[in-house]
């Protein structure tokens, strides 16, 4: 499934009261892109120097100040799993909090960074995947998953409406580039340098990458 898949299914069943919190990384690219915010709503992304892991602890604070409004994270699998253990403090005090990870398996910013900005195929930016429903699960709240983007609208639903605390591992394609609005020629050049220097993802990229630029042409 492609991340904005998941984004555009969250943003459409968002209560008009919600709160919402995303992480640092390619996820912020789809919230930004893909999650309408309207009146009434509060979201919210990392509060200085873009740190990863805010999503999570923002919105167990968000759900503590507002008991009833609905209180959603939309995060990267890298950010959560730097904090996840917190997610049993809202199982603890009840927070029905809905926590939607974005699952690439991988430090998804840091892998284009390495390519748009140093010219360099990806280095060390594979995470360990972890199973965050029985995660959930185990800490004593809900668990879903959902890879399928047939499925991912009734899932989303289902997830949202579930009680108490719940998470909802959204599996994406990691290759999915997070294109910049205006792509400049040192970033389209550092990009070919990338592929051309060894990325071993590059066919898939490229494809990609090109088929994205040509359906907005035509
Ligand atoms: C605490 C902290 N460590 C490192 C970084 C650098 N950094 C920014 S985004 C990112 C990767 C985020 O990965 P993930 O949460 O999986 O989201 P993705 O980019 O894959 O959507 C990293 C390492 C940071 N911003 N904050």
């Amino acid at each position: 499934m492609k991340p904005q898949v998941v984004a555009h299914e969250l943003g459409k069943r968002l209560r008009e009261d919600a709160i919402v919190s995303c992480d640092s990384g390619t996820i912020a690219t789809w919230w930004a892109r893909h999650i309408p915010v309207k009146a009434g709503q509060m979201h919210s992304l990392s509060g200085n120097l873009a740190s990863m892991a805010n999503g999570l602890p923002y919105v167990i604070a968000a759900q503590v100040a507002y008991p009833r409004r609905q209180c959603v994270g939309f995060v990267g699998d890298g950010g959560l799993s730097m904090l996840m253990a917190d997610f049993v403090t809202a199982v603890k005090y009840k927070l029905p909090i809905k926590i939607v990870v974005v699952k690439n398996n991988t430090l998804g910013q840091i892998k284009w960074e390495q390519m748009v900005f140093l010219g360099n195929p990806e280095c060390g930016v594979e995470l360990q995947p972890i199973d965050f429903s029985a995660f959930a699960h185990a800490c004593g709240g809900a668990g879903y998953g959902v890879e399928d983007p047939e499925d991912c609208g009734h899932v989303v639903e289902e997830f949202l409406n579930v009680p108490g605390p719940a998470v909802l591992e959204a599996v994406v394609d990691p290759l999915e580039p997070p294109l910049p609005a205006k792509i400049t020629a040192d970033q389209a050049l550092k990009f070919a340098e990338s592929l051309a220097r060894g990325e071993p993802n590059r066919k898939k990229i490229a494809l990609t990458a090109l088929s994205e630029k040509v359906r907005e042409m035509v």
